[in-house]
């Protein structure tokens, strides 16, 4: 099983031991030279860093989980890789083939339980003739479906003999590695009916997301040729850099005013490699004219019914598309947009500037945003950090930007990271972390940073914690969707010292509760030889307002929604602050 994971090129496995595993744990050891073992502390994390090995190098993440209750920890990280279409190939440890079925202790039903998120491919060996065949299969699979596949080993089949070769005989299965670079290219008839589908159009909005990542160039020069307005789905977040004039940012909940009017103002759509969920947040169904690019035909039309659905690799379609665009004499669509960008971006900054109490999370954010190493990694979590990571961090040229995607899964922001370092150890790699998520499993995670940083060339490895004492996305969400005044009782979590726990591991810890020593705090953690986290204290009545709200909304909502709120005076304060910024000159 190692010799063929090392021939299809996976150099490193996630995971962590059980007795439903010793015997690919003592190949492993045998092994080292050729495969890296990571261990984590918690089979999650060893998901979820396999999702990020994906995301981050475009290669096949493998995690390795025991029977029964390891298996079973894997499938959240495992999940969060199948919903944003990365290729994870999980191996599990199953009982004895002799137990199974006999209410074994640790017997689970391993196949039924993965045929969910591996249901492109779960199987369990029986023979270990099977093994090549299932190893290649597994990965092959991943790759062309871009998804999670799983491989399940009964213990007793880890102490056979390796079978080399199938043999020569009936009912043998004989399979060979590697996977074709892929060049899916739409025919030249329907590429001229796309073009002048874009050619007609006087208002055009492009919506790249995860499948544009390879794209930027080619984006950029179709945005220029049809003088259109670039959004990004989070997971897009990098295909263009926030300093291109016409890139309005991130769309959505989470998304910037510029994207909501470039959506809600355009007459045609080119939506590309994107999956975005909300419908609401794209053109009005008969208002724009769509065109659809994606590699999986599954994903096509699956948010706004379009005019055009083009099956292809977005780059190669792109560069084939180019040739048949006419430059668009008219650029005061795009000029409109560039407006709005730059206004917008004085509102972030003038948000961010804000004061709060103590620290205005947005601030924490923006002074990272002009600190950011060149081809930093970053990794943002979901809770409030997901808002500030989609709208206050400019995004240059050469980093790469992820988070748990369309799971929305607390906790991949640590192991992401990790991941990004063991991938690219001379890149620095910043997680953007709320104290629930550290509480739940990042701060596990910080011990396994302090177990590997001295392998990384450059060490800098660090975890901004928003310290709010609050799980603040959700306390959010109950205030403005349903009206509801803070639960205490589920929304308060207990205060946590992460500066001073990353310090006792050996790593630096650097806490901050002025305003003022933001930016110094981001110095002195960017400069660390050591991997660092960075506490902020943060104000959790900072709002996370949705970016079209009017002011109308925002009055109506402080006055009616949120009387009892246990924290209403606060936030009624910042509210206004913020929504000042966004209607009046800053
Ligand atoms: C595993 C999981 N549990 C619960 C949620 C719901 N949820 C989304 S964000 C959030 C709050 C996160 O709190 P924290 O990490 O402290 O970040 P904050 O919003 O306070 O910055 C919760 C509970 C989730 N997305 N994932
Ligand atoms: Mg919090």
């Amino acid at each position: 099983m190692i010799e063929r994971l090392v021939s299809w090129g996976i150099k490193r496995i996630y995971g962590f031991p059980g007795d439903g595993i010793n015997g690919i744990m003592g190949a492993l050891n045998r092994a080292k030279d050729t495969m890296d073992f990571i261990q984590v502390r918690h089979e999650e994390m060893a998901a979820f860093m396999a999702c990020g090995h994906a995301k981050f190098t475009g290669e096949v993440g493998v995690c390795l989980a025991t029977s029964g209750p390891g298996a079973i920890h894997l499938l959240n990280g495992l999940y969060d890789a199948k919903m944003d279409h990365q290729p994870v190939v999980a191996i599990v440890g199953q009982q004895a083939r002799m137990a199974m079925g006999g209410d074994y202790q640790q017997e689970v039903d391993l196949i039924s339980l993965y045929k969910d998120v591996a249901h492109e491919y779960v199987h369990m060996v029986s023979d270990p003739t099977q093994m090549q065949q299932l190893v290649d299969r597994a990965i092959r699979i991943a790759k062309a479906e871009r998804t999670v596949t799983c491989i399940i080993i009964p213990n007793d089949i880890q102490e056979l003999d390796a079978v080399e070769e199938p043999p020569r005989k009936h009912g043998a299965v004989h399979t060979g590695i590697g996977f074709p670079i892929e060049h899916i290219v739409p025919p030249g008839g329907e590429l001229q009916k796309t073009a002048d589908l874009l050619n007609d159009g006087k208002r055009v909005a492009i919506l790249v997301g995860a499948g544009a990542l390879q794209a930027g160039e080619e984006v950029r020069k179709i945005a220029e040729l049809l003088g259109a307005g670039v959004a990004k789905a989070l997971l897009g977040r990098a295909v263009l850099p926030d300093d291109l004039p016409y890139v309005t940012g991130s769309i959505g909940l989470l998304g910037t005013k510029p994207s909501w009017e470039l959506m809600t103002g355009c007459d045609t759509l080119l939506m590309m490699g994107s999956s975005f969920p909300y419908s609401e947040f794209l053109p009005k169904e008969g208002q724009a004219r769509g065109v659809q690019i994606d590699i999986d035909g599954r994903m096509l039309s699956l948010r706004y019914p379009m005019e055009i659905n083009l099956l292809g690799d977005s780059k190669e379609t792109l560069k084939a598309l180019i040739p048949y665009l006419k430059r668009k004499e008219d650029r005061s669509w795009q000029k409109k947009i560039m407006g709005e960008v730059k206004d917008w971006w004085k509102v972030i900054e003038a948000r961010a500037m804000n004061n709060a109490h103590p620290i205005n999370p947005q601030r924490v954010f923006w002074e990272l945003s002009s600190r950011l190493p060149d081809n930093c990694i970053l990794s943002s979590d979901s809770g409030s950090s997901a808002n500030w990571f989609a709208r206050n961090l400019k995004i240059r040229e050469g980093m790469m930007a992820s988070l748990s995607g369309n799971l929305a899964t607390m906790c991949p922001g640590v192991p992401y990271a990790i991941a990004a370092k063991f991938a690219h150890p001379d890149r620095v790699s910043i997680a953007l972390v709320g104290d629930g998520a550290m509480q739940m499993l990042g701060n596990n995670g910080l011990i396994t940073i302090s177990k590997y940083w001295k392998r990384w060339s450059d060490p800098r490895l660090i975890i901004l914690v928003l310290h709010n004492n609050d799980l603040n996305q959700v306390t959010w969400e109950q205030r403005v969707m349903m009206g509801d005044p803070k639960f205490n009782a589920s929304q308060d979590i207990p205060d946590f010292p992460y500066a001073e726990y990353a310090e006792l591991l050996g790593l630096k810890g650097v806490r901050v509760e002025d305003p003022e020593e933001i930016g110094a705090a981001w110095e002195e953690v960017l400069s660390a030889d050591r991997p660092a986290v960075l506490e902020a204290i943060t104000d959790p009545d900072v709002p996370t307002i949705p970016p079209h709200i009017s002011f109308d909304e925002m009055v109506k909502f402080t006055r009616t929604l949120i009387k009892g709120d246990p924290n209403e005076a606060g936030i009624i304060r910042q509210t206004f602050k913020d929504i000042l910024e966004g209607v009046l000159p800053h």
